[in-house]
């Protein structure tokens, strides 16, 4: 639902427009409401700074990226114009109203991209502010549909900068929840099913979201490689709500593995529940919302799954 929020950041003024209708976007950027990722379905919406990286910006590097040619270089009240609260969005408006010192954020708008772009392939544990970012997350993991959240979003990293002492604790208790996250990731890949190729795994039930440890990286190889994974898509049938999440590595491997478009061409051939159909984008997807998949039907996911695969090994 559209909201427009005034309110004050480091005694700056912010306009902030939250989820308009499509057809009041023009105007906004013509009154001069900075769009940040304003993708609507397929198209993004953008002004001359354009901070998108989807639909016809997808040769663009991520928002929070591309920011940092604008650093500090919009006045108060800053107006922006969002449509969701992830790391890349916030910090790109951080960065265009420079709230941060230009020396982290060159650093830090590199990892989160990286993070936004190709998660799995990303060695997080390398990255200068990877604690920073994690905490981040972990502070937002709850955060409702609403610009109120974005400026949330916004006040954590600029505190996680600024009172960077109070935070040990609590960096140490994610620490161990994040270890407690790649025993399970192992212990559900131990107990996957494979796909005669050996490409494709069934993970059923999936206790936690652990594809990055699952796709198992070769290192030796490229990330957007074949040879980069051992596994090119896994399906997760996640233990409490029952859906399936689809994911490859990535979409370059995606497309080397199911043609082009990826999972796209995996979706159509999946079971439909109740008429209903899977989809989502060429990387990640998985069954239709909402809804529970028997176990049932797993074997024949998986089937599916092997079936599309292009290349077999
Ligand atoms: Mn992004």
């Amino acid at each position: 639902m559209k909201e427009f929020i005034s309110t004050l950041c480091l005694g700056r003024e912010i306009n902030l427009v939250w989820r308009p209708e499509r057809d009041e976007i023009p105007g906004y950027i013509s009154q001069g409401f900075v769009p940040i990722e304003m993708a609507e379905g397929d198209e993004s919406f953008v002004d001359f700074r354009r901070l998108d990286h989807h639909n016809a910006y997808s040769c663009l590097p991520s928002a929070c990226v591309t920011a940092l040619k604008h650093y500090g270089t919009i006045g108060s009240p800053a107006r922006l114009m969002v449509n969701h609260a992830d790391a890349d969005c916030v910090l790109a408006g951080l960065t265009i109203m420079g709230l941060l010192p230009l020396e982290i954020l060159e650093k830090l708008n590199v990892e989160v991209g990286i993070l936004d772009t190709d998660p799995f392939s990303a060695d997080d544990s390398k990255f200068a502010y990877g604690d920073a970012i994690r905490l981040w997350k972990t502070g937002m993991a709850s955060a409702k549909q609403s610009g109120w959240s974005w400026l949330y979003g916004l006040q954590l990293f600029l505190d996680i900068f600024r009172n960077s002492d109070c935070y040990s604790e609590v960096k140490d208790k994610i620490e161990e929840r994040e270890r407690e996250r790649v025993r399970l990731a192992i212990e559900d890949y131990e107990k996957a099913v494979r796909g005669p190729s050996g490409r494709v795994l069934l993970i059923a039930p999936s206790r936690v979201n652990g594809f990055d440890v699952q796709f198992c990286r070769q290192p030796e190889f490229p990330a957007d490689s074949l040879e980069g994974w051992k596994h090119w898509c896994i399906a997760a049938h996640v233990a409490k709500p029952g859906n399936v999440t689809l994911s490859c590595p990535n979409r370059s491997v995606a497309e080397l593995a199911f043609g082009s478009g990826g999972l796209l061409n995996v979706y159509p051939k999946s079971p439909e529940l109740e008429g209903k159909k899977w989809g989502g984008r060429e990387s990640v997807g998985g069954s239709p919302r909402g809804m529970s998949v028997p176990v049932g039907l797993l074997p024949g996911v998986l089937g599916t799954i092997e079936d599309a695969l292009k290349y077999c090994q």
